[in-house]
């Protein structure tokens, strides 16, 4: 049976996994201030929890396109607090972070995976991850969040983030990071126009023979946004049926902020298949 292992978890891939997202970004218009923010985030990570997430992706630096980094004590006090408030659930948390403190700090206080939006590219950042038992996911991205934007050009983009995941995932392993701990992820929207999603979307089967599980993150994004003409918070029903495309390109774990419809869309999904739901 294929398992992802993530500290302490042991996640069966057999079936499709929900990666519930948390963000712990802080809203300078309210008058709870931190304490407020990382409550909030605690008791949303809950619902997420009862909603059917299989794991909790906390993060404390937006990496929208656009978005201009925080320092590295702001994203750990950002999310420590969200961190301390999880510990006794019984699911993996995963932390969204590139920094090499953030990770270690994250898990000290218990995190077990690192959703990496650069791969592990920071130094010590292998390192970090290697030294722990967390599971940690690869991503693609072409650029710097607060540029990436800008006119992205690949010549096959498909083969382009499929070399580059594969060279991360031989790093990886070469530090002594096994193979079950390793997710990859061709990171839709860093760096690459609708037509690169889209491209990467259809062709998504052609990631399976790097031989690990595929994250798929379409939830919300500003593609989706761009096609429907829909705010952030209309794209729900664009979300669910990109999720459902990534499932039949053989994603194995969805990153979404909408856990209970998108467990309805892999319970359609498995009953397509043949599948049992779970
Ligand atoms: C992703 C992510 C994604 C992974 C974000 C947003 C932007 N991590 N973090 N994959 N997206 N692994 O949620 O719109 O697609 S932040």
């Amino acid at each position: 049976m294929a398992v992802l292992a993530a500290g302490r978890f042991r996640l069966d891939l057999g079936r499709p996994l929900v990666m519930g997202v948390v963000n712990v970004t802080p809203d300078s218009f309210s008058d709870g201030g931190r304490f407020f923010d990382s409550k909030n985030a605690v008791s949303h990570a809950h619902r997420l929890i009862e909603e059917g997430a299989d794991i909790i992706d906390v993060g404390g630096e937006s990496s929208r396109p656009g978005a201009l980094p925080v320092s590295v004590a702001e994203e750990i006090d950002r999310i420590l607090p969200v961190l301390d408030g999880l510990k006794g659930v019984d699911k993996p948390v995963s932390v969204d972070t590139r920094r090499p403190e953030v990770m270690q700090a994250a898990l000290r206080a218990g995190a077990s995976m690192v959703n990496d939006i650069e791969a592990l590219a920071a130094p010590g950042a292998i390192e970090a991850v290697a030294q722990s038992q967390c599971a940690v996911c690869l991503m693609h991205m072409k650029g710097e969040p607060a540029t990436m934007q800008r006119q992205p050009h690949y010549d096959d983009v498909v083969a382009e983030v499929g070399s580059f995941l594969r060279e991360k995932a031989q790093k990886a392993l070469q530090a002594g990071i096994p193979r079950e701990r390793i997710v990859v992820d061709p990171g839709f929207g860093f760096g690459k126009t609708a037509a690169h999603n889209f491209e990467l979307l259809r062709r998504l089967k052609e990631f399976s023979s790097l031989g690990f599980p595929i994250l798929a993150g379409w939830s919300r994004k500003s593609t989706l946004g761009k096609l429907t003409g829909r705010p952030a918070d209309e794209r729900l029903a664009a979300s669910l049926a990109a999720a459902l495309l990534a499932l039949q390109g053989g994603a194995t774990i969805l990153r979404v902020h909408d856990v209970k419809e998108t467990r309805d869309v892999i319970a359609v999904w498995q009953a397509y298949e043949g599948q049992a739901s779970t």
